[in-house]
C-alpha cells in the first residue's frame, strides 16, 4: 500500500487532497515539524532533503510534488484527475508548465518568507527578502487571477485535476505570509473556496 508522509500547512497538502481525490487505499503518516521530525534519521531515510511530501510506492519512494501528484493521476486513472489535460501533448504540456511555475516561482518566493534563514543570515536579510518577495508574490497573483477570469471554476477549465489543490497551497500561504487579504484576487479568492470546500480537502485539513 502506499504510505504518503505529510505535515499539516505544507505544500503535502495538494498531494494529499489528490490522494483522497483519486479514492485508493493508501497510509497517511505524520511528519510532526514541532519536534523538527523531518530532520529525524528515521525521516532522513525515507527523504534525504528533510522535506514532505514523500510517497513510498512498490517501486521506490517519490519525492517533489509535481512528480507525485503525476503518479497519483497515473495510478488511479479512473479518478480523472487529470481532467482533460491528457487530450493533446500541448494541454499535457501547459499543465506541467503550471506545476512548474508553482514550484519554482511560487513556492520559491513563500519560502524566502517563511524560510529566510535558508537564504541569508540575520534579521535584515530576512526584512529584505520579504520586502522582495512580497512584491513578487503578488504579480504571480495578478497572472494566476489573469487565467482564471474568464470565470472557469478550476485551473484548467471546467473539471478539477491535480493542479487545483496544488494552487490551494499558495492561495491559502497568502494570509499566513500576511500579503492578502486573498480578496484582492477575487478569482483566485472563489477558487480557494471551492477548493476548500470539498470534501476531500475538509478530511485533511481536518487533521490539523
Ligand atoms: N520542492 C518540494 C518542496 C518541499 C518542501 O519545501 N516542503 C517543505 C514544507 S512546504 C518542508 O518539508 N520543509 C521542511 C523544512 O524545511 O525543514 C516540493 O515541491 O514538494
Amino acid at each position: 500500500m502506499l504510505k504518503f508522509y505529510y505535515a499539516p500547512d505544507t505544500v503535502s497538502l495538494a498531494s494529499h487532497v489528490a490522494l483522497e481525490e483519486a479514492g485508493g487505499e493508501y497510509n497517511a503518516q505524520l511528519v510532526d515539524f514541532k519536534i523538527n521530525e523531518q530532520r529525524s534519521p528515521e525521516f532522513l531515510k525515507v527523504n534525504p532533503k528533510g522535506r514532505v511530501p514523500a510517497l513510498v510506492t512498490d517501486e521506490g519512494i517519490l519525492t517533489e510534488t509535481p512528480p507525485i501528484l503525476y503518479y497519483i493521476c497515473r495510478k488511479f486513472p479512473n479518478a480523472g484527475l487529470m481532467g482533460e489535460c491528457e487530450r493533446s501533448s500541448f494541454t499535457l504540456a501547459e499543465m506541467q508548465s503550471f506545476h512548474s511555475f508553482l514550484a519554482t516561482s511560487v513556492h520559491v518566493a513563500f519560502a524566502h518568507i517563511f524560510r529566510p534563514a535558508r537564504y541569508g543570515e540575520g534579521d535584515a536579510a530576512a526584512a529584505a527578502m520579504r520586502e522582495k518577495s512580497g512584491p513578487s508574490i503578488h504579480a504571480f497573483f495578478d497572472m494566476i487571477e489573469e487565467k482564471l477570469a474568464d470565470g472557469r471554476p478550476f485551473v484548467h477549465g471546467e473539471r478539477f485535476t491535480i493542479t487545483d489543490p496544488y494552487l490551494l497551497v499558495f492561495s491559502r500561504w497568502i494570509d499566513r505570509a500576511k500579503l492578502g487579504p486573498i480578496d484582492r484576487f477575487p478569482f483566485i479568492a472563489a477558487h480557494r473556496r471551492r477548493i476548500e470546500a470539498r470534501p476531500s480537502t475538509q478530511k485533511i485539513l481536518a487533521l490539523g
